[in-house]
């Protein structure tokens, strides 16, 4: 186990079986395991350039979170362990991205109740319409909260998740109310155009 700042890496994630080791972490320097309250996941290791859009947000506001491969197809006795082990390690809220027929996000949402956030992963066949619709059209019953195809759509997963975790944490609640003001104020010191530019 190594400490990266605030954060304590490990090759495993806590509570979770052996043969998961062989399952390999995206970014060590951000992976929190005894505390994770966010699991950010996706199908392959190509969706890590959408997918840490979500985790930079996470880790600007602090807030621990891990991060990891789970696919639904290719390791799909893993999408199992991890989603029904997440509440009881003390994850509460599931980021997950995916491509193509991108079924990680409602595979994990129908064996957990937490609240899942789904991030349509841009595809080169089809520029991300197939993750899309592969994403948010669950059936009644299994909630899964779709978010934009590609980077915005990590990024706000990610403040989403924020503000879910905020409801019960009022330090974290001041830092988002922080961040709008410095994202609007941001715009509005650039709000003028010239034809010059
Ligand atoms: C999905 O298939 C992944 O989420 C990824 O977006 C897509 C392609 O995966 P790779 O072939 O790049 O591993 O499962």
């Amino acid at each position: 186990m190594r400490r990266f700042g605030s954060y304590i890496c490990s090759d495993k994630v806590k509570g979770v079986s052996d043969f998961t080791a062989a399952v390999p972490l995206v970014r060590t320097d951000i992976m929190s395991t005894d505390s994770a309250l966010v699991g950010v996941i996706m199908g392959s290791r190509s969706d890590w350039e959408t997918m840490s859009a979500a985790a930079r947000v996470l880790q600007d506001f602090e807030i621990p979170h891990e991060c990891r491969v789970v696919s639904a197809h290719r390791t799909p006795a893993w999408l199992t362990e991890y989603a029904r082990t997440a509440e009881s390690r003390g994850l509460k809220v599931i980021i997950a991205g995916a491509g193509g027929a991108a079924h990680l996000p409602g595979m994990v949402a129908s064996q957990t109740v937490l609240p899942v956030l789904g991030v349509p992963v841009q595809s080169k066949a089809l520029n991300g319409m197939d993750s899309l619709l592969s994403i948010v059209q669950m059936p009644g019953g299994i909630p899964v909260g779709t978010l934009a195809i590609g980077t915005s759509g990590a990024r706000n997963a990610g403040l989403l998740a924020a503000r879910i975790l905020a409801l019960s944490d009022p330090e974290l609640t001041q830092k988002l109310h922080e961040f709008e003001a410095d994202q609007t104020s941001m715009i509005l010191s650039k709000s003028e155009l010239s034809l010059d530019e």
